[in-house]
């Protein structure tokens, strides 16, 4: 914890030491960074329910000036991993506090977010970082303090406008948002702080507890990743800043360096155990990557602020971090290391052994291939026959149940390379349920869960959905109707499953 607070008191000073001018005269001629007109860093990759990867990005400024002038976000889309759309930007730092920057003598910042969509809106998770360059701590640091903020949106592309300008209990920064197969949304964040949000999502609905992640080089930057049935925290570590890379430490084992590492656990709360290293130092083992000219490394190696999203795309997941290298090219043509916070997203495949361990990414300067989905974007079970039922019936279009759990089961559906959202409009329901899909069995894989809770919602009807995880290949599909009350009914119009291939950007 006194590790984490010297580093916040030391980075706004580091970060304003280097302002070089950016040429873009001659287009950078890689693939990673994938955003290259601008300054992107910390992102947080998902697919949204138009099938498209979006991401969303801090921003570090174009003139440099350190973590202290980071003051919105930007939000991106791809339909095929390799090229990304800039839809501009989605916060600014104003939205929270109109003096903000030029009028206190505070500086507000907004660090690593999180974006995720619940229920027919998109949350953003910001970590306002207040930096007060007045007021010295005894030790003659500056005085920090952060907090989680919450901004939400109808749709992608509109300005996220804040709804909770702080999340009571939370401390701390790199917010990042899970929902699990049952529907629960967990939040990470700080120095390995988790807490369930309220169906709300604005927010907690329990009290923050400290996990167990198995190591003590825990720093930042948490984020949640459930492969199969663990679930796989990973974090930045604490790593020896004062120290730097030089070509002589540059191998040295001895060396805390700045990693991804990954802990894991059969449970969201964890404990977790220490698994291993998700991404080495930013910059090693580049294949084909341009050497420095002092030594056997890349010239856009930073020494820190490693930091990860990950997600899964049509059967391959991919490692979302960043690095110099655009900084070291617009600023000196590879000739040395670009700047801390001039910083561009990279996108790399990320694979595992035999074993179910991850094998620590490949960076690379050329970034991924082009992935092609050709598949139906959606596909509307009620068009599709029902093979076998239990436990309800129809009746006028009616939904009858008699059992606390009824279920259909719809053959051979193919799910082929992914399918990651799945919708069921209702009328009107009896008492709250919930309907969860399953692979193969009433009790087979779980892929995801949507629920219908809301009294209010129950007379009025309305749009439940859920994300779905691993909805691949083809399967007989499950769809359990799961309430407190055996006896329950309810009506409805669509249900489908969606999000298969993604939507070009018009639609
Ligand atoms: O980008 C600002 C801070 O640097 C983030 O919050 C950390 O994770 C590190 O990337």
């Amino acid at each position: 914890m006194k590790y984490l607070a010297l580093i916040f008191t030391l980075i706004p000073l580091l970060g304003f030491s280097q302002v070089l001018e950016n040429d873009f005269s001659e287009p950078y001629p890689f693939g990673n960074p994938v955003i290259r007109h601008m300054y992107t860093a910390d992102a947080a990759p998902h697919v949204m329910p138009d099938g498209r990867v979006w991401m969303v990005t801090s921003v570090d400024h174009l003139d440099g000036g350190g973590y202290a002038t980071m003051h919105r976000y930007h939000l991106f889309s791809s339909a095929n991993m390799k090229d990304w759309h800039d839809h501009g930007e989605c916060f600014h730092i104003h939205q929270l506090e109109p003096k903000a920057i030029d009028e206190t003598e505070q500086q507000w910042a907004a660090w690593a977010p999180d974006m995720v969509y619940r229920n027919g809106k998109y949350y953003l998770y910001i970590p306002v970082r207040i930096l007060y360059p007045k007021k010295t701590r005894p030790n003659g640091g500056r005085w920090v303090e952060t907090h989680l903020a919450v901004a939400v949106a109808d749709k992608l592309g509109d300005r996220f406008e804040v709804i909770n300008p702080k999340i009571d209990a939370t401390r701390g920064i790199d917010p990042s948002v899970f929902i699990d197969d049952d529907g629960t949304p967990y939040m990470y964040w700080g120095s390995h702080d988790a807490a369930v949000l309220k169906e709300n999502m604005y927010e907690l609905a329990t009290e923050p507890v400290k996990l167990e992640v198995g190591t003590d080089r825990f720093m930042e930057a948490a984020w949640m990743n459930k492969v199969g049935d663990e679930y796989h925290l990973s974090y930045h570590t604490k790593y020896d800043w004062k120290l730097g890379v030089t070509p002589e430490n540059h191998d040295d084992p001895e060396r805390l360096k700045s990693e991804l590492w990954y802990s894991v656990s059969d449970s969201p709360w964890g404990p977790f155990e220490l698994e291993g290293t998700l991404n080495y130092e930013l910059g090693v083992n580049v294949d084909n990557g341009p050497h420095h000219p002092e030594g056997d490394f890349v010239p856009w190696k930073l020494t820190q602020s490693n930091h990860g999203g990950i997600v899964e795309f049509h059967g391959q997941e991919y490692l979302f971090y960043h690095t110099s290298a655009l900084s070291s090219w617009l600023q000196t043509r590879f000739k040395d290391k670009g700047t801390w916070t001039q910083r561009s997203v990279c996108v790399d495949k990320l694979n595992y052994d035999e074993e179910g361990k991850v094998i620590p990414i490949q960076q690379t300067i050329e970034g991924v291939e082009a992935v092609i989905v050709d598949q139906p974007f959606e596909i509307d079970l009620r068009q599709l026959t029902i093979a076998e039922r239990n436990g309800f019936s129809i009746v006028d279009n009616k939904i009858i149940t008699t059992e606390k759990t009824s279920w259909a089961k719809i053959e051979d559906v193919d799910l082929g390379t992914g399918y990651y959202y799945y919708e069921a409009e209702i009328y009107e329901a009896k008492h709250p349920f919930k309907i969860e899909l399953r692979l193969d069995a009433p009790d087979g894989k779980l892929l995801g869960t949507a629920q219908f809770q809301q009294p209010a919602n129950i007379k009025e009807g309305g749009v439940m959905d859920c994300r779905l995880r691993e909805a691949n290949g083809k399967h007989d599909l499950y769809v359990l109707f799961v309430s407190d009350k055996a006896s329950n009914s309810f009506r409805g119009n669509t249900s489908r499953i969606f999000a298969g291939s993604p939507l070009p950007l018009d639609q």
